[in-house]
């Protein structure tokens, strides 16, 4: 049998939160591509509607619910009906998240909470839905959608840093607390990536000059571009592949090298 088979989701039944666009949608493509079949999830039914829409214009025939991933109650539920409707989840990726860009001091506690809510809280409380049904099978992949924040800070994402730092670690902690039941959990840390989350950071300028940080993103990333929802379909499949059963609590940063580099000097 060709090496090439362990990275084939043939057979294997994934969730992706938040999944009906951006991020979670490339990833859930490439994972249809791959093999698996596609479960998703969003707020809104209309939402999830228009998710389906846009997985069956690419041909992949997708399971959608709405659910609110901050709430257990509808966790569960949604667990309990995918595995009575489709099966039991193989991968799990903790993709749906917020952003609040608020200076720290302005933020109010209820702001902050909601942010830790979506992006900390909601993957522990999906991954422990879904961990029971993975010891029992045997074998799970778990994959939580980190960010560069989960290594660096900058002005009025507080927030988001600390719940996408906290998300490192619950990462390596589930790897170390679950690894012996053969489940795998993984971290992809995405750079800066066009999707709708960063497009306030692109705007084109009343001058027709592109947008202060969307230029400062180009000078700081040695790709001296943004990154696609595309750039991280390949590290996603070989994260969810049995190419990477002995990968485990590593936090895998798709980001043009953009950790790597001091960045551009002005010219
Ligand atoms: P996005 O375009 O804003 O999509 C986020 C998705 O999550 C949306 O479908 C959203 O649904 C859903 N969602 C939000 N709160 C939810 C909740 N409580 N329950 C269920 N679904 C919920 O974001 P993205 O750029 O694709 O980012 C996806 C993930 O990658 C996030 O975790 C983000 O932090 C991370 N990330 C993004 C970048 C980037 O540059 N874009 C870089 C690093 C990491 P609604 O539309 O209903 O809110
Ligand atoms: C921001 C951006 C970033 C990206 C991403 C970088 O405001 O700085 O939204 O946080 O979304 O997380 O990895």
């Amino acid at each position: 049998m060709s090496f090439l088979n362990n990275f084939s989701l043939e057979g294997k039944i994934a969730l992706v939160t938040g999944a009906s666009y951006g991020i979670g949608f490339a990833i859930a493509s490439a994972y249809a591509e791959a093999g698996a079949t596609i479960v998703f999830n969003d707020i809104k039914q209309e939402l999830v509607d228009k998710g389906l829409a846009a997985y069956a214009e690419k041909g992949i025939k997708a399971h959608g619910y709405v659910c609110d991933v901050t709430n257990e109650e509808q966790v569960n539920e949604l667990v309990k009906k995918v595995e009575e409707e489709v099966g039991v989840i193989d991968i799990l990726v903790n993709n749906a998240g917020i952003i609040k860009r608020i200076p720290m001091c302005d933020m109010s506690a209820a702001e902050f909470r909601q942010v830790i809510d979506v992006d900390l809280n909601a993957p522990f409380i999906v991954s422990k839905a879904v961990i029971p049904s993975m010891i029992k099978k045997g074998h799970g992949k778990i994959i939580n959608i980190c960010s560069m924040m989960s290594e660096l800070g900058r002005e009025t994402v507080s927030a988001y840093a600390a719940a996408k730092g906290g998300l490192k670690m619950l990462t390596k902690n589930i790897a170390s607390e679950y690894g012996e039941f053969n489940i795998q959990c993984n971290g992809i840390g995405p750079g800066y990536i066009a999707t709708p989350q960063t497009a306030p950071l692109r705007e084109i300028q009343p001058d027709g000059s592109r947008h202060p940080f969307d230029q400062f993103i180009i000078a700081k990333t040695p790709a001296a571009r943004w990154g696609n929802a595309e750039d991280l379909q390949g590290p996603a499949v070989f994260l969810a592949s049995d190419a990477s059963n002995f990968v485990n609590g590593h936090v895998l940063y798709v980001d043009g090298g953009i950790l790597a580099y001091i960045g551009k000097q002005p010219q």
